[in-house]
């Protein structure tokens, strides 16, 4: 069966950290302003990225759904025992989790899966089939971020007897944070919530030809588009504003950044505006100003070793996707 757990004390606004439009300079020493990621990510934000999974020229799903279909049961023999305990960062809907779940059955293993998320509805609507179908797995579902999460695995997730902790973080959620910020989180995490032995599985998607990276963010179909101009909404409300972040004064643009090895989403303004924030806030956007909201980075082999290296893990092996665009990297305390 599945309980709900809660790792954090209150719901935390995307904007209190950077402030909303934060200005940071770019490296082209000009000020670029930015909008928290995670205003990608409220309720329609979160079923428009599933819709993305689906789409054909985003390939990071399907690659890494099907390193999982090929190579599953080899993946879960190396880092997962009998009395094993599973966490993952981040789970959506899980649609790829399943394989791993199913190698774990297939292997006879009974194990403790928990399934943190930033939205209670998304983890019930993905945990409740789960767990009628997987009477071995015990599903606990954890309601926070990654933050809350490192400290709720220290203090209410103990090292299992006999078995060691895997840690989960798929679908190239990584590449939302900037190199340093990446490998910060990691070390962190090697740290605050593993032990000696304590694995962590992760998704990475590979540099790859830049048309097929560029394609990936910016479908033909404009599923990603819709993504990124629902955050407008989201802000918002946020905010407690209306009529201010008008979906048709800005458009979506699509930048893969070769030499940095990421893709950038922007919002471009269409013409010249002041943005009334707050009573004491307002914002002019010149006529095709750029307010970034997401980059996404890959990551080459030498990239992942410098992460591995600035995190203190080893790196004990890497399964690739049959085209070779998509690795799940199996890392280690
Ligand atoms: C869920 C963060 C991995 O950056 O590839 C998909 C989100 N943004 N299309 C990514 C996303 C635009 C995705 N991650």
């Amino acid at each position: 069966s599945a309980r709900f757990d809660v790792a954090q004390n209150g719901k935390t606004s995307p904007f209190q950290k950077s402030g909303g439009l934060a200005a940071s300079y770019g490296a082209v020493d000009e000020p670029i302003r930015s909008i928290p990621t995670l205003v990608l990510y409220d309720d329609a934000g979160l079923d428009i990225y599933d819709a993305i999974t689906y789409v054909e020229e985003y390939y990071l799903t399907n690659a890494e759904m099907q390193i999982f279909m090929d190579l599953g049961d080899e993946i879960m023999d190396s880092c997962v025992g009998d009395g094993g305990v599973l966490i993952e960062l981040g789970v959506g809907s899980m649609r790829k989790t399943k394989y791993l779940l199913d190698a774990i059955v297939r292997q006879g293993k009974s194990v403790t899966y928990y399934a943190l998320d930033l939205s209670a509805q998304s983890l019930s609507m993905a945990l409740s089939p789960l767990a009628s179908h997987y009477p071995t797995i015990q599903f606990v579902g954890l309601l926070g971020t990654y933050d809350d999460s490192l400290s709720y695995i220290q203090t209410h997730i103990p090292r299992p007897v006999n078995s060691t902790r895997t840690l989960l973080w798929l679908g190239s959620s990584i590449g939302n944070y900037t190199r340093a910020e990446a490998a910060e989180f990691l070390k962190r995490v090697q740290t605050i919530a593993m032990d000696t032995g304590d694995t962590f599985l992760c998704g990475i998607d590979r540099r790859n030809d830049a048309l097929i990276v560029k394609a990936a963010y910016d479908d033909p179909k404009g599923v990603t588009r819709d993504f990124i101009l629902n955050g407008l909404d989201h802000v918002e409300r946020i905010l407690g504003v209306k009529d201010t972040f008008k979906r048709d004064l800005f458009e979506y643009v699509s930048i893969y950044n070769d030499e940095l090895g990421r893709h950038e989403a922007y919002y471009r303004s269409l013409v010249q505006q002041t943005l009334v924030l707050s009573a004491t806030e307002t914002v002019v956007l010149e006529k095709g100003e750029l307010i970034n909201v997401e980059y996404s980075v890959k990551y080459s082999a030498q990239d992942v070793q410098r992460l591995v290296d600035g995190a203190g893990f080893y790196w004990p092996n890497r399964w690739a996707d049959a085209s070779g665009r998509y690795d799940v990297h199996l890392f280690q305390k």
